[in-house]
């Protein structure tokens, strides 16, 4: 397989780190790939930061660029000056409960920022084509969000399964998929789309669940589930969702579209009272007392019932699968966070600084 120069947006953020280390560490080995560049632009919002990526430091196939996706001719510049081959587009704004707050960061980067990274791309793949090179990718990374809630008893989301989404977080990302689509069959811009279920691992901001309830239980401070914390989610170790973005980027067909999920459905009161036990389980010391802390607190407004991904099509056609059980996953996940603390210090420092700087 020839030699991959890789961009990656949102490489500082929690997917975008860990895909970067993924990328130039076990890809080469289980995928047969060989990485000689990857390229990674990030705008560090309150949710990219730099020591997620500290230790490649030193790695001269990583170059790091802080750049808003939404300035075209800077990407632009970029896919040239570096030959890239393969996009991994990841840059977003993330959260559904700032989407609620505030809505118009999430419609401008997730898409204005697509639409320039889009747009980029296609001018350049032209020029490649002219020059007769063949082998350009753009990978977009969506989520399973945009298929909108499921009832109880329906059949998980499938990559047919008609658009619907409800907050402006998935509407945002939604609209850039359409867009995505769009380029795939105007432009014949060589086009991979993914739809992904919640992900955990290394790396996350803890304003997500599984980051904020393993750090509220360390410290011993009151778990906030919302309404009856009945609502269901699919986790996916973060690993695992790396290896199906470089398959589908590297072994997906064009104009298609996969959905990778972690055939591990929950509601999210069982993933609290896991976490809680791991907790327990690491630090005895703690002994945590679940009734003491899970305080249910209001209801997100708008809040899916349940999420569920039929994932069958990238096991069929692509050979991939979920290596880790939620139990092994959640382990690992529990284990870092302790391990980590200064990770966790240091963002919520930042965080406070830029806080105090926008006030
Ligand atoms: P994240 O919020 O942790 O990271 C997003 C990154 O994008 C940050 O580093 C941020 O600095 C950067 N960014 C934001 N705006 C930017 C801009 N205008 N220009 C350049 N960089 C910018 O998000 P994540 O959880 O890692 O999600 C990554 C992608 O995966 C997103 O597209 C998200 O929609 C998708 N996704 C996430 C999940 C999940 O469970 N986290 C599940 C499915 C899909
Ligand atoms: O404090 C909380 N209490 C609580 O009960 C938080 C932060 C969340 N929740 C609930 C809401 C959801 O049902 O937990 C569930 C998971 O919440 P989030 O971690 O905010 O994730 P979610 O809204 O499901 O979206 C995530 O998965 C899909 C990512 O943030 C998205 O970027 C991704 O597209």
């Amino acid at each position: 397989m020839p030699d991959k120069r890789i961009l990656v947006t949102g490489g500082a953020g929690f997917i975008g780190s860990n895909l970067v280390h993924y990328l130039l560490g076990k890809a080469g080995e289980e995928l047969g790939v060989t990485i000689s560049k990857v390229v990674n632009v990030d705008l560090l919002t309150y949710a990219g930061n730099r020591s997620s990526l500290a230790k490649l430091e030193g790695d001269d196939r990583h170059v790091f660029v802080q750049c808003d996706i939404q300035d075209g001719a800077q990407i632009g510049k970029l896919l040239r000056e570096h030959q890239i081959n393969v996009v991994m587009h990841l840059a977003a704004e993330s959260h559904v409960d700032r989407s609620i707050d505030s809505p118009e960061p999430f419609i401008m980067t997730n898409m204005v920022g697509t639409f320039q990274m889009l747009e980029a791309a296609r001018i350049y793949q032209k020029e490649r084509v002219a020059g007769g090179q063949n082998d350009f990718r753009f990978l977009h990374v969506s989520t399973d969000e945009v298929f909108g809630s499921l009832g109880p008893d329906d059949p998980g989301f499938s990559e047919t399964t008609p658009y619907a989404p409800n907050s402006p977080y998935s509407a945002s990302k939604a609209g850039s998929d359409h867009l995505a689509r769009a380029y795939f069959h105007t432009f014949q811009l060589p086009l991979i789309t993914t739809n992904c279920s919640n992900n955990y691992g290394p790396f996350q901001f803890p304003e997500k669940l599984m980051p904020l309830m393993i750090q509220k239980v360390i410290r011993g401070e009151k778990l906030p589930v919302y309404g009856d914390g009945s609502n269901v989610r699919d986790w996916l170790y973060v690993e695992d969702h790396c290896r199906g973005l470089t398959l589908s980027v590297l072994r997906g067909v064009p104009g298609e579209t996969y959905n990778i999920g972690g055939k591990c459905e929950m509601k999210n009161i069982d993933v609290v009272l896991a976490l809680i036990a791991a907790v327990n389980s690491e630090r005895p010391d703690l002994n945590r007392d679940p009734q003491e802390l899970i305080t249910f607190v209001r209801d997100r407004p708008g809040h899916d019932r349940r999420y569920a991904i039929d994932c069958s099509k990238i096991g069929r056609e692509l050979g991939w699968e979920p290596q880790e059980t939620f139990e092994t996953g959640m382990r690992k996940t529990v284990r870092w966070y302790l391990d980590n603390a200064d990770w966790i210090e240091e963002i919520e420092r930042k965080y406070q600084l830029q806080r105090l700087g926008d006030a």
